[in-house]
């Protein structure tokens, strides 16, 4: 569950779509109390460009987007120009659409717990909600506020409710933090739907997202379901569908995204079907709202952030139900780089809540994660009396059955341990297509860009300097990922937060963002994630140096790629 770049089931190049971005829907559902002061975007007919979105004109806009990733770590400055609602790509399988369902589902509450989330990601995922779910099937959608420390989410909240939702959406304020497994709590408490869909604060939930989900626990109350998690950059907040992958976990007791066995997907309707997984991500899925309770909810001694999807996955298949990942269930999840908040005290809540876990279900398998985490052996983890009593109550199997019935490709070490042949997940995935090969030429001085030190050396700046005809080093390849990549090694590179710091030479990650370059109107070179133009410093300097700064189409920000 690291949020690190790992942990999103990305594969390495995702069918992207671009956002659409009209003036239109500018005006009708950007954030009205921020208004955008009439930025117009210049409209440019191809649809590759609008990564241009992120663009910043003014000093506002800068503001808008550098303290949008202090706060949030992902694009505020998009995320608000997009508005609160938007089409998404239709990313299930073909299969999908032609399936029915029963037409007495049960009625869903929909329970999204938030901590200083941003308004329009809050928003965009009630509204995603509201838009694409049938009225009959949407008992209500209940907003949880973790105590919040942003302004925006109290009374201009309140505001937007009372004139633009429904009395379906309901608000409840916790007094104080209690992070994100209690916020959950008290949600499903208030709720009085058949079933509880659990939803994180910035998702979209995809076309014909909800029946899917419904249906199988209409068949059966013991099955708890998860849409397939699609991928929202934090960047670009392009959305962008997700490999069909299951959940499994380490002994580090963090989450991580497997491949399907093929077992798994043997039935006749292959990859639309659901199947099962040996754990869930955590932040979306649905369970029938008796069940729920019937199974001791969650760990009320969780604190914060962590842990608890393990918790809850190894108590679903250990006390007698199962967890089923529904391929065509869709939703999108802005997955981030880093956490953008911490806990109360600087606690460490997921050893804290991992702790917790192991020592009420995994039984002598807990000798696993304190093998790797050894300074936790003796950490104080409160009492946990009442959740073995559940335990006891529910009369749950052991982990070892769990182990050995629900999730066996895991590895126990020791000196009897199995050695498993490796898997590759994303095989059989091409390379980016070379678009155009060439030198980097600024238009103002004639001059080259090229590696300050040498192009292998990572972390290295660029810069203008003579051009050199016969040095190959000098040459860049351009590809379908936008990706600037300077004599086939590294790949011109803005970090994600900080606008002011040059482009450096940095290994390619194939995840875009900030290594996402997009050659404009008026010969600009435009970075997506910065949202700024590459420029030359000072074209009478021998030195060269280039940095990002506002697009104004001025000289010094014209280049162009020659073969
Ligand atoms: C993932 C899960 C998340 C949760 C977490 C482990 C997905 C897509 N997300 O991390 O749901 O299971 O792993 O605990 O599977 N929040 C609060 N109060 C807090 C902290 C967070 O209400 O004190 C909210 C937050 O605004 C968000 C939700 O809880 O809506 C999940 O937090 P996150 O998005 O930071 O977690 P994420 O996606 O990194
Ligand atoms: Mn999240």
């Amino acid at each position: 569950m690291c949020p690190s770049r790992g942990w999103s089931p990305t594969s390495r190049f995702p069918k992207k779509i671009y956002p659409r971005f009209s003036r239109d829907s500018m005006g009708q559902h950007s954030d009205p109390r921020k208004g955008h002061n009439g930025n117009q975007l210049e409209t440019e007919a191809n649809a590759d460009l609008s990564p241009e979105l992120g663009m910043i004109f003014n000093e506002q806009d800068q503001d808008v987007r550098d303290v949008g990733y202090q706060k949030h770590a992902f694009n505020l400055l998009i995320s608000n120009r997009l508005g609160y609602h938007r089409d998404v790509p239709d990313t299930r399988d073909s299969k999908c659409a032609k399936k029915t369902y029963p037409p007495d589902l049960p009625m869903a509450s929909i329970v999204i717990c938030f901590y200083n989330e941003a308004f329009s990601a809050l928003l965009r995922t009630v509204h995603s909600v509201l838009d694409r779910t049938p009225a009959q099937l949407l008992h209500e959608i209940i907003l949880v506020d973790d105590n919040s420390e942003l302004d925006d989410l109290k009374k201009d909240l309140d505001g937007y409710m009372q004139e633009n939702l429904s009395k379906k959406v309901k608000l409840v304020r916790n007094k104080q933090r209690e992070g994100l497994i209690r916020g959950r709590m008290v949600g499903a408490s208030h709720a009085t739907g058949d079933v509880l869909v659990f939803l994180d604060s910035h998702c979209e939930v995809n076309e014909m997202w909800l029946q899917p989900l419904l249906a199988p626990i209409k068949e059966n109350p013991r099955t708890v379901v998860c849409p397939v998690i699609d991928i929202i950059s934090a960047d670009t907040l392009i959305y962008s569908s997700s490999p069909v992958v299951r959940g499994g976990f380490n002994w580090g007791l963090h989450f991580k995204w497997d491949p399907v066995p093929l077992a798994e997907l043997g039935g006749p309707e292959g990859f639309s079907a659901p199947f099962r997984s040996p754990t869930m991500a955590g932040g979306l899925f649905a369970m029938d709202r008796e069940y729920f309770n019937m199974l001791g909810q969650y760990d009320s001694g969780m604190d914060i952030w962590g842990g608890e999807n393990l918790e809850i996955s190894f108590r679903i298949w250990m006390c007698g139900g199962s967890l089923l990942i529904v391929p065509c269930s869709r939703v999108g999840h802005i997955f981030r780089k880093r956490r953008p908040y911490g806990s109360p005290g600087g606690h460490d809540t997921m050893a804290h809540n991992s702790l917790r876990l192991a020592h009420v279900w995994m039984d002598e398998y807990k000798d696993q994660y304190f093998a790797l985490r050894p300074e936790l052996r003796n950490r104080d983890f409160g009492d946990i009396r009442e959740r073995l009593a559940l335990r006891r109550r529910l009369n749950c199997k052991s982990f070892k059955w769990y182990l050995d019935n629900i999730y066996p490709e895991m590895q126990v070490s020791g000196p009897n341990a199995k050695p498993q042949p490796p898997v590759f997940m994303n095989k059989g995935q091409k390379r980016p297509k070379i678009l155009q090969r060439g030198r980097l030429i600024n238009m103002q001085t004639n001059r080259c860009l090229v590696a300050q030190g040498h192009p292998s050396q990572k972390g290295g700046l660029v810069v203008a300097k003579e051009c050199d005809y016969n040095d190959s080093e000098q040459v860049w390849s351009y590809n379908e990922e936008h990706e600037l990549i300077l004599s086939n090694l590294l790949c011109l590179d803005m970090s994600e937060t900080r606008s002011s710091d040059p482009p450096r030479l940095m290994k390619c990650h194939g995840s875009g963002g900030s290594q996402q370059w997009v050659f404009g109107k008026s010969n600009r070179l435009y970075q997506v994630s910065v949202g700024q133009c590459l420029k030359l410093v000072d074209p009478m300097s021998r030195k060269g140096y280039v940095s990002m700064a506002i697009c104004d189409g001025s000289p010094s920000q014209q280049w162009h790629l020659e073969n």
